[in-house]
């Protein structure tokens, strides 16, 4: 069981009280000062490494080592922040990370209308309403979000893209399906065999929402989609990063069954666990992780995982903020830690009830 930390300075929450939430032995870090399609220096990952080990956690796992626009469009320009993405990954395997999570979105990452919605008892959560978000354009998403982030930085929401995005926009729409599939091809081609050379398992993250948006080609939306990913370069060092709240947005997506499948096949390395609550089929806020408040099984997903024989890294995803906690929005440390340990508790409940043999 890891947590999500942003070092650097970059997170509300001290390293060292992350150590106290019980049964949460590592962090999944971001680099977010790193300018998208740039090393992350072998220095930087080091010293970051050290600090956290120096709080007595593991930082086996990264996520969101952004992606150039370039390499996602397909430019000829891309050959050099593909290298830039390799070297980064060597770095990553020399201060021992064994996963990486990242994204093969267009032009943004998660999207939603509001990042600090309320709920009846007061607590907020980010939330999603189709119509609004469909009524803005990308850049107006864009501003939104990161006016309402509390100084933050959003992981795939950097501000300095957003002048480009209208243009990116456009860009992609003459871009089919399965160009994009291709432009992901050949980048796997040339990433996932230094991620093994490396000791590294690359999870690619399912697309938030899954559905279209302005246009823009869609990927990890469903099995169908994750079996033809898997399929585009067949290495244990290709896989995914099995979130609940993104595939679950669709709820034609059978999360148990999607686990299952995966972490039998060992194609799954991470896990992001959180809850969402529709209103309709494309509206939702996203909720405490216990299943009755949201409409993903919890108990139903925790008991796939462990029966297919899951050992990969699982983190709790976005929590509500509560408390009155000033975090970045999803990233308060009180209820993901409550998340965690219902997690660690559904966990100890299954382990107990059918021992592994
Ligand atoms: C949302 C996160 C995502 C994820 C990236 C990986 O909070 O789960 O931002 O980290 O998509 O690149």
């Amino acid at each position: 069981m890891i947590m999500r930390w942003f070092p650097q300075g970059d997170d509300s929450v001290p390293i060292e009280y992350i150590r106290q939430v019980p049964g949460v032995c590592g962090v999944a870090v971001m680099l977010s000062k790193i300018p998208v399609g740039e090393v992350w220096p072998l220095e930087d990952v080091l010293g970051v490494r050290d600090k956290v080990r120096a709080a007595g956690l593991e930082m086996e796992v990264v996520e969101s080592v952004n992606i150039h626009e370039d390499i996602k469009k397909g430019l000829s320009t891309r050959d050099r922040y593909i290298e830039n993405y390799q070297t980064t990954i060597r770095h990553l395997g020399r201060a021992g990370v064994k996963c990486l999570c990242y994204n093969f979105m267009p032009v943004m990452d998660w999207a939603r209308s509001a990042l600090a919605r309320k709920l009846p008892d007061d607590s907020t959560v980010l939330s999603y309403r189709d119509a609004e978000v469909r009524a803005w354009n990308p850049a107006e998403v864009a501003r939104s979000m990161i006016g309402e982030s509390r100084g933050f930085s959003l992981p795939g929401w950097e501000p300095e893209r957003i002048p480009a995005m209208a243009a990116d926009i456009e860009f992609y729409q003459s871009v089919t399906q399965d160009e994009y599939w291709k432009n992901m091809k050949y980048f796997l081609d040339a990433v996932v065999p230094v991620a093994e050379k490396s000791g590294i398992r690359m999870a690619i993250h399912p697309d938030d929402p899954p559905w279209e948006l302005f246009g823009l080609p869609k990927v990890i939306t469903n099995l169908e989609n994750i079996r033809k990913f898997l399929a585009l370069h067949d290495s244990k060092a290709n896989g995914i990063t099995l979130c609940t709240g993104s595939l679950g947005a669709e709820q034609k997506n059978d999360l148990p069954a999607i686990g299952r499948e995966l972490a039998a096949a060992d194609r799954l390395p991470f896990v992001h666990l959180r809850n969402i609550k529709h209103l309709t089929a494309r509206d939702f806020d996203e909720s405490a992780h216990l299943t009755p408040c949201g409409d993903n099984d919890m108990f139903a997903i925790v008991k796939a995982l462990y029966d297919a024989g899951f050992d990969g890294y699982i983190r709790p995803d976005h929590g509500r903020m509560i408390w009155g906690e000033n975090a970045r929005p999803g990233y308060g440390l009180y209820d993901r830690a409550l998340g965690a340990n219902y997690i660690l508790g559904l966990w100890e409940a299954v382990a107990r009830i059918t021992p592994r043999s």
